[in-house]
């Protein structure tokens, strides 16, 4: 008894010191939660209006550098996307198609519905939305951003009920995030406590993607829904043997641009086959709009090589399927049924054993990058890989 009384005062003692830690504890947690809610170094928002998927998705991963090197949170814009018959673009949300929870592993990120129901009421509230520019964009009389002024401007902020009060022209700055004294300059120019948001017309980030960040295509993984559909529709068509995966890049808009490949070897994607100082060779015409001969040609080598059972078509316009069938009788061609699905054309061609796609476009240099990611090949239509010196 006397032993217990001597040690109940100490047992109390221990409890409530126990109790102390344990209330600082979630307290400390709760504070962590709050803080974790506001960046106080700020957000960067931009509207992806420049081109389409393809283009987007090069950009984005600038972007995505960019709020990295300046220290503010990434707030994930929409996919800006276009609909025949509907004059204005369509957003479709950053987590439709991606994982948020795998770009956050490289930076700070929130996805713009988030930031515009649950902080943008109290941070950043209509009367003190400042658009950012690097100079005027002009539009009639006003000189300013006229960041709503077009499509996809326009109903890119109106699907957030977002009004711009005033314009900043951010000049002589520019997204160079291989320059940390620009970034500095960036910092000092626009502290987080008096630009919360720099919300930019257009993407803080180049095109086409610099090669510095290109690696950060691992951070863009599939949504679970779109990496099921990937693997339900591989599952359903593939047996035993390899497939390949190809893009067929064959529309009219890309047979025009590609008439200008003579005086430009280096076109939108194409630093992705000749690299980005040309120093693995050059790209052509029949590089950038393959004939239906040197589709076939290419094709039956690659089914040869890797003894291919399947070939998935993912194409905008000719799958070509008649006369590859022609020429290789044993092989199954197969595409998604229509109208296919861009991102699922893609899901399928990030897991194909081997990928052939068109050097220029972007839309194939997604999944030219995502491969890379994984360790797995790619080629490319009428370009075959200057080799080194070396490898000789
Ligand atoms: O993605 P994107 O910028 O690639 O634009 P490029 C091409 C769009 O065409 C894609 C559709 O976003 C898709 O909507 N598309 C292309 C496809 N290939 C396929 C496919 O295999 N399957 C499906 N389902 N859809 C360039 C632009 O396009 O074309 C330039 O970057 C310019 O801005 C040029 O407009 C003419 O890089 O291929």
């Amino acid at each position: 008894m006397r032993r217990w009384m001597h040690t109940f005062p100490n047992k109390m003692c221990c409890l409530q010191a126990m109790i102390t830690v344990m209330v600082i504890l979630i307290l400390n947690f709760i504070g962590q939660l709050n803080s974790a809610e506001v960046d106080t170094n700020g957000y960067i928002a931009y509207c992806p209006c420049m081109g389409r998927f393809g283009n987007q998705a090069d950009q984005f991963l600038g972007a995505l550098r960019f709020a990295s090197s300046v220290n503010r949170t990434l707030i994930l814009p929409p996919w800006v996307e276009y609909r025949r018959g509907q004059s204005r673009s369509v957003q479709v949300a950053f987590d439709t198609y991606f994982k948020v929870s795998e770009v956050a592993k490289f930076h700070r990120v929130i996805t713009m519905e988030w930031f515009m129901k649950k902080l943008a009421p109290t941070l950043w509230p209509p009367g003190q939305r400042i658009s950012f520019c690097h100079s005027e964009r002009t539009y009639g009389e006003k000189e300013d951003c006229n960041a709503k002024e077009g499509n996809p401007f326009a109903s890119f902020w109106d699907t957030y009920n977002i009004d711009f009060d005033m314009s900043e022209f951010f000049s002589p700055l520019y997204y160079d995030t291989g320059s940390a004294h620009e970034m500095k300059r960036w910092q000092k120019r626009y502290p987080g406590d008096k630009y919360p948001v720099l919300a930019f017309t257009g993407p803080p980030g180049a095109f086409p993607v610099q090669r510095a960040d290109v690696p950060l295509q691992k951070y863009v993984r599939w949504s679970d829904k779109y990496e099921k559909m990937a693997d339900d529709f591989i599952a359903k068509k593939y047996k035993d043997k390899p497939f390949i995966g190809i893009h067929l890049r064959n529309g009219i808009d890309f047979k025009r641009a590609c008439e200008h490949m003579d005086s430009s070897e280096n076109m939108f994607a194409s630093p992705q086959c000749i690299g980005y100082r040309g120093e693995k060779g050059k790209a052509t015409k029949e590089t950038c709009y393959p004939s239906d001969k040197s589709v076939v040609k290419k094709v039956k080598a690659e089914v040869k090589r890797l003894n291919a059972g399947t070939v998935f078509v993912a194409t905008d316009d000719r799958d070509l399927i008649d006369v590859m069938q022609k020429a290789m009788k044993k092989v199954k061609f197969v595409k998604q049924g229509s109208p296919a699905s861009p991102h699922l054309d893609l899901a399928i061609l990030g897991k194909a054993d081997h990928f052939i796609g068109n050097c220029i476009s972007t839309f194939t240099a997604f999944a030219k990058r995502e491969r890379d990611t994984k360790g797995l090949s790619s080629s490319f239509w009428a370009f075959e890989p200057k080799q080194k010196k070396d490898e000789l």
